[in-house]
């Protein structure tokens, strides 16, 4: 009974925390997707860099949707199974019940440690009343910040996010550096990052070139992954923006593989670039300084 009270105040809380920090929004999936927590994206949703087309990109007010998250369990321990649940409502507390699919799933969820060392990318099951759920689990104790990606049906694609408190032993925090060279060798795979600017606001492709890391030549047969060549995720280093992006051709196959994106503003951002070969998904980091 007492168990049952603390979680309606949690996901009360939740609720609280969550129209205090605003809704995301982002615009569909056209190659070129821009998302951050504060503004909304005021690219062309049609500069046509997708092969897909345009997606409907109607507007909604920015503070529209809410997502509360919640742990089917109150609390949530490090290393151990959590059942997630994230419930989706409009600004009138309606739960919303219809949601577009997007690169293969009705929501993405990316989840992050705060100092963006640990990330993972899943994708919660729709239940019904609005509401997704997963279960997962979190490698530390600490604060971790959850982000869900979804489009309701006839709106925009929208991203909700919060903190979430992990119980458990803390690791050190890592600092969040650029890269020194944008290079990275990870599952078997070299592979270079090139940035056509780093300036804010510019318009910036994101050219990933794939190598194998041993025999040094072109990766030219990766799987399409949700639908795509590969995902890209981008952070600010305080986790405040969220940039979604999406490849310029979604069916290459590599050793490139180009994402459009624009950074909001000057800084420092993680960028987790996600690719499929041979049946499995590997994810690459880089951090860069954008002026
Ligand atoms: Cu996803």
């Amino acid at each position: 009974m007492k168990r049952k009270m603390m979680l309606i105040l949690t996901g009360i809380l939740v609720l609280g925390l969550l129209s205090a920090c605003g809704t995301t929004k982002e615009n569909d999936h056209s190659g070129h997707n821009v998302t951050n927590q504060n503004h909304e994206n005021s690219a062309s949703p049609s500069a046509g860099h997708g092969e897909h087309g345009d997606h409907d990109t109607k507007e909604q007010p920015a503070d529209s949707l809410k997502a509360s998250f919640s742990f089917v369990s109150g609390t949530v321990i490090a290393n151990g199974k959590s059942d997630l649940d994230i419930q989706i409502s409009d600004s009138d507390g309606n739960t919303v019940n219809e949601f577009e699919l997007n690169h293969e799933k009705l929501m993405h969820l990316i989840v992050v440690s705060k100092d963006l060392s640990y990330f993972n990318h899943i994708h919660p099951e729709y239940d019904s009343n609005g509401k997704f759920a997963i279960e997962t689990s979190f490698p530390n104790g600490g604060e971790y910040k959850v982000f869900s990606d979804f489009i309701p049906k006839g709106g925009a694609s929208t991203t909700l996010s919060e903190w979430v408190k992990v119980e458990g032993e803390e690791k050190a925090q890592e600092l969040i550096e650029a890269d020194a060279k944008l290079v990275k060798v990870v599952d078997g795979k070299e592979v270079e990052l090139t940035l056509s600017s780093t300036k804010a606001n510019d318009e910036i492709t994101l050219t990933f070139n794939i190598l194998d890391a041993q025999t040094k030549k072109e990766i030219s047969d990766l799987e399409q992954y949700l639908g795509a060549v590969g995902h890209v995720v981008i952070l600010s280093d305080d986790a405040e923006q969220y940039l979604h992006v999406h490849p310029m051709h979604e069916k290459a196959t590599g050793p490139k593989a180009e994402f459009m994106t624009s950074f909001p503003k000057s800084g420092t951002y993680k960028i987790w670039g996600q690719f499929q070969h041979q049946g499995e998904v590997f994810t690459v980091p880089f951090v860069v300084d954008i002026k």
